[in-house]
């Protein structure tokens, strides 16, 4: 007899849009295929935990015919390309999506292996020719990943991404982006060889040429990373070994021009703003938190039902965010009060009306499905952030945003190094202290504590609580104070690199 193996598939969402249609299909398929649940991530996109393989062909087959698919979704290739989602823009929102759609596609592998084996097609592929035109034989050496913002919203991190572009928006038309490249979040306990890395500033590109630019970068990590050393072979390795006068001229040779000057770019925060917007258009958008991504029915609410009914009720849309919440997209004038009933008889906002400080806070899947998670983080948070609600309150705090990101491990998929307080599993129930980033995703934390249990996490952040509560300057965040009054130094790539 077999063991029952089961696995975790995830989709490739460019820019985390889907209609309702879709979302009713998956909604479908989490029961037929998997476990009942929807998870979003922290790229924009759904997981589906335990499938088993008897499922495996079944599902490929019906996301296919929901239009989906899981090409790049992982393996060493340009993974989900994110962005921002910027309900109230309409028409920048649509812009970005459609250049994160084309990045998307220029970077997809093209395998015909992927509808042989899951969609039951015969082999097309003829011997000898060249499967895949961009990637050959050995695709990158690494993971990719690419991310757009569009300013002052960071909602995507895009300083964690391989590749990162800043829309610069002249008379409310995007006109190109900032690039940065090498970021990444990872870093493997005791090898200080690894280390997260914000993104570096290269320079600016003209929108028209922003998805070649994009193939040339991929195209120098796919000719330059690091192929004897998995540890070591994402971009921001190839970008430290080589330097950016090296990388400039790489892009030179393979783009054919040359990066622009940076131009002048502010961004504000990296988290979600909730509730009803209007679009441009008078469409209305609703941002809800989903807390830690996690849709499900469980004793304590019914939010895949009142989803599902919502996907029903509506024909616009719905949009992932990278913060692991769904915008409600796209609902027509006349629909909102068919929307604003089911919110109110699921008690759908009930995240939005909770506090800045959990409205700020992502936890990673870690246990029980991750294999590398050394200790809980989605199970872990929701308590967390009560005890962290606790102590705020009791020095004197009033609820305050403070951005707050566990993981199970330090691989960094909640992107913890971007944590004005993070934790990273070090073995059950221990953690990592990180404190000091900054609110808008521009300066990483730096580690304060190692390998603690909550109750201590606690001990050492109630006097920071005090100390905050006391001597902080009007509208100061609190990294930032903790950066000021020096009880967390600096992070070595400081926002102001950033800045052209
Ligand atoms: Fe991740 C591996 C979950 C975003 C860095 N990540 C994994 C695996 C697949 C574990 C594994 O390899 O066996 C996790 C599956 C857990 C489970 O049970 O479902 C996993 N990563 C996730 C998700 C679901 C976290 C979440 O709670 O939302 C995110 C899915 C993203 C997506 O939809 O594509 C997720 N992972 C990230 C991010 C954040 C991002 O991309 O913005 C990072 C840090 C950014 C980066 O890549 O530098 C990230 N995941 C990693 C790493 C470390 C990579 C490195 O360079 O060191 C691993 C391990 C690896 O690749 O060896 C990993
Ligand atoms: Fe798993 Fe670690 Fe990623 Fe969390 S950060 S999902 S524990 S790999």
């Amino acid at each position: 007899l077999e063991p029952l193996y089961q696995f975790m598939v995830r989709l490739r969402l460019p820019g985390g849009v889907l209609t309702t249609d879709q979302w009713l299909g998956l909604d479908k398929i989490a029961d037929e295929c998997a476990d009942s649940t929807l998870r979003l991530t922290t790229r924009q996109t759904f997981q589906f935990h335990g499938v088993f393989k008897e499922q495996m062909q079944p599902f490929m087959q019906k996301i296919h015919a929901l239009g989906l698919d899981s090409r790049g979704a992982c393996g060493d290739v340009n993974r989900n390309v994110i962005s921002n989602v910027n309900p109230h823009q309409s028409q920048l929102h649509g812009e970005i999506h459609e250049i994160s759609l084309a990045i998307s596609e220029r970077l997809r592998w093209r395998s015909a292996a992927y509808a042989e084996i899951w969609l039951g097609e015969e082999c097309v592929q003829k011997l000898g020719e060249e499967e895949e035109p961009f990637y050959g034989y050995k695709y990158l050496p690494r993971k990719f990943k690419i991310a757009l913002a569009i300013p002052p919203e960071n909602d995507c991190d895009v300083f964690a991404n391989d590749i990162g572009l800043i829309a610069i928006v002249e008379d409310g038309q995007i006109r190109g982006f900032n690039v940065v490249v090498g970021g990444g979040m990872g870093l493997t306990y005791g090898d200080p060889a690894t280390y997260p890395r914000l993104a570096t500033m290269a320079g600016y590109v003209a929108k028209e040429q922003i998805v070649d630019a994009c193939e040339a970068i991929c195209a120098i990590q796919r000719d330059f990373g690091d192929r004897t050393n998995r540890a070591h072979a994402r971009f921001k390795y190839t970008i430290d070994d080589y330097g950016m006068d090296w990388f400039r001229e790489r892009f030179e040779e393979y783009h054919k021009h040359a990066f622009e000057k940076p131009r002048a770019f502010s961004l504000s925060h990296n988290g979600d703003r909730f509730g009803w917007v209007e679009g441009e258009d008078g469409n209305q958008h609703l941002t809800l938190l989903i807390p830690t991504g996690r849709v499900a029915d469980t004793e304590s609410g019914l939010l895949r039902t009142a989803l599902r009914e919502i996907a029903e009720a509506h024909n616009g849309s719905f949009r992932i965010t990278c913060n692991q919440n769904l915008v409600i997209a796209n609902v027509a004038p006349e629909k909102k009060a068919a929307v604003d009933a089911i919110v109110e008889e699921y008690k759908l906002d009930a995240g939005n009306r909770s506090s800045p400080l959990r409205q700020n806070s992502m936890a990673c899947v870690a246990l029980p499905t991750c294999g590398l998670a050394m200790a809980e983080s989605e199970r872990f948070l929701p308590d967390f952030v009560t005890r962290v609600e606790r102590t705020m309150a009791e020095e004197g705090l009033e609820p305050d945003a403070i951005n707050l990101r566990i993981t199970g491990c330090p691989n960094g998929c909640a992107r913890p190094y971007l944590g004005e307080i993070a934790l990273t599993g070090k073995a059950p129930g221990k953690y990592n202290l990180y404190l000091g980033a900054d609110f808008s995703g521009q300066r990483m934390n730096r580690l304060y504590r190692e390998n603690i249990d909550t109750d201590t996490i606690l001990d050492e952040l109630r006097p920071l609580f005090r100390a905050y509560q006391q001597k902080r300057n009007a509208r100061e965040r609190f990294g930032d104070f903790l950066v000021r009054v020096g009880i967390v130094e600096q992070e070595r790539t400081p926002a102001m690199l950033h800045q052209p």
